[in-house]
């Protein structure tokens, strides 16, 4: 099964200049940062599950941005209530990407409860309008550019050890960075 760390890499490459990244806490946001730090990236430190809180204020006040939320199966799940909030207000312009690894896997490989809770159905009944689940993950099944609140979920294997650094920006600076990059 393809790493999260190739899924993300593949992502990283797909989005376009001005699009907006907001990355859950742990191993996605560093691997986001190494793969490809920029200033239109959030990485949520610490929070874990408000990735996608945060994601549906920015794509709400910013409706001309495209707004990619890069979750992990464990955040999706400790914060449903953002979910069905994204899908109340329909937020258009947000693509959410769950890397379901069936785990916590940043904090050692605790078993998350994804194996038995239908990720894609909670989606559904939320209200997001396009909900696509990636078994073979093909970076060219994810499109950002239709314009309607989008959901994938991808099944992606347990990486290996990895030495990576952690995000090297203070919240302050990550703050900084991404609201700068709100005024493009
Ligand atoms: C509220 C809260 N609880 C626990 C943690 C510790 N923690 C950080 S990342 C993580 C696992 C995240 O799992 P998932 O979203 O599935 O991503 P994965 O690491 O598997 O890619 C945990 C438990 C935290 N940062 N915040």
């Amino acid at each position: 099964m393809i790493s999260r760390s190739d899924v993300i890499q593949q992502i990283m490459n797909k989005v376009s200049k001005n699009d907006l990244v907001v990355s859950t806490t742990g191993m996605i946001s560093r691997e986001v940062f190494n793969h490809n730090d920029r200033n239109e990236n959030f990485y949520m430190i610490g929070s874990m599950g408000l990735a996608s809180s945060f994601a549906l204020g920015i794509a709400k006040s910013n409706p001309g941005k495209k707004v990619i939320i890069l979750d992990g199966d464990g955040s999706f799940l400790m914060n449903l209530g953002s979910s069905t909030c994204i899908g109340y207000y329909n937020a258009n312009n947000i693509t959410h990407i769950v890397l379901d690894n069936f785990s916590y896997e940043s904090t050692g490989n605790q078993p998350s409860i994804s194996k038995k809770v239908d990720l894609c159905s909670i989606a559904k009944s939320s209200g997001y309008k396009k909900v696509s689940e990636l078994i073979e993950f093909d970076i060219r099944n994810i499109n950002f550019d239709l314009n309607e609140l989008s959901f994938y979920r991808v099944l992606v294997g347990i990486d290996k050890d990895e030495n990576i650094s952690r995000v090297e920006h203070s919240p302050e600076t990550i703050t900084m960075n991404f609201k700068g990059s709100l005024i493009n």
